[in-house]
């Protein structure tokens, strides 16, 4: 529970998921989020509203995408997206450029007040219930982790290159955690066992391309990924970075 918040704090969940149409159209982009080229943290969870009653603060879900981010000065900032609610379908994403630096991005597991104000930056958690979309993160150069919905996200260690949409290297250590849901996790072109990616499938069925282009080399976990390409395999489990995902809460505080 974070700090200044009264021990009877109520949280009200969105209640409203589920309420809307499935997936009709193509995967869209419903919206694009940058963070900066240095060092960020950057949190996906659900925008809320909040009102006082007999001198308590009772916070409830607007069923829209809120991001709390860490900039590379190490201040808080809060984005919203009002076109990646509750309404939007399965088939389309948020997109994250996590840009240069060494970046983390995953989605919230619990309610946090995102430090730009109190008590109005206050996030609920990123519910798969609430919201159908996935994540799209293109991580950037930089050594950098990335934590995947419980939908099947595609998580990308580099920003795309510009010929042939593959991923350069990076000469950075990457470590991409799909969590559940079917994902697609891209290493980039890093060729040395010095800079080797590690990609997480999780649960699901997964895609792991080690370089995206059939020459390069990662180390894909195995089974976690079911489709490797481009990989070394890791016959046994190679750590649980479904665990580190609920772990990074604590970096609130
Ligand atoms: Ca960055
Ligand atoms: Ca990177
Ligand atoms: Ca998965």
């Amino acid at each position: 529970m974070g700090k200044g918040i009264g021990a009877a704090l109520i949280v009200l969940v969105s209640g409203i998921a589920g309420a809307w149409p499935a997936a009709v159209a193509r995967a869209g982009t419903c919206g694009t989020f940058s963070a900066d080229s240095g060092d960020n943290t950057i949190i996906l969870g659900e925008k809320t509203s909040y009102f006082y009653y007999q001198g308590q603060i009772y916070y409830y879900g607007l069923g829209e995408l809120a991001i709390c981010w860490l900039d590379t000065n190490e201040l808080h900032q809060q984005s919203f997206f009002p076109n990646c609610d509750t309404g939007t379908p399965s088939s389309d994403h948020i997109y994250v450029s996590a840009l240069g630096g060494a970046d983390v991005v995953w989605p919230n597991t619990e309610g946090h007040i995102c430090k730009v104000g109190y008590p109005s930056s206050y996030m609920l958690a990123f519910d798969e219930d609430v919201f159908d979309f996935y994540l799209q993160a293109d991580m950037g150069t930089g050594s950098d982790k990335a934590y995947g919905t419980e939908h099947g996200d595609v998580l990308l260690s580099n920003k795309y290159g510009t010929f042939g949409n593959l991923l350069p290297a990076d000469s950075a250590v990457d470590d991409l955690c799909g969590y559940g849901g079917n994902d697609t996790l891209y290493g980039d072109h890093d060729d040395t066992d010095t800079y080797e990616e590690t990609l997480h499938g999780g649960d699901g069925t997964d895609t792991c391309n080690g370089g995206f282009d059939g020459s390069y080399y990662d180390w894909a976990n195995y089974p976690g990924c079911n489709s490797i390409s481009s990989a070394y395999q890791y016959g046994g489990d190679y750590g649980d970075c479904a665990d580190d995902r609920d772990h990074n809460n604590a970096w609130w505080f």
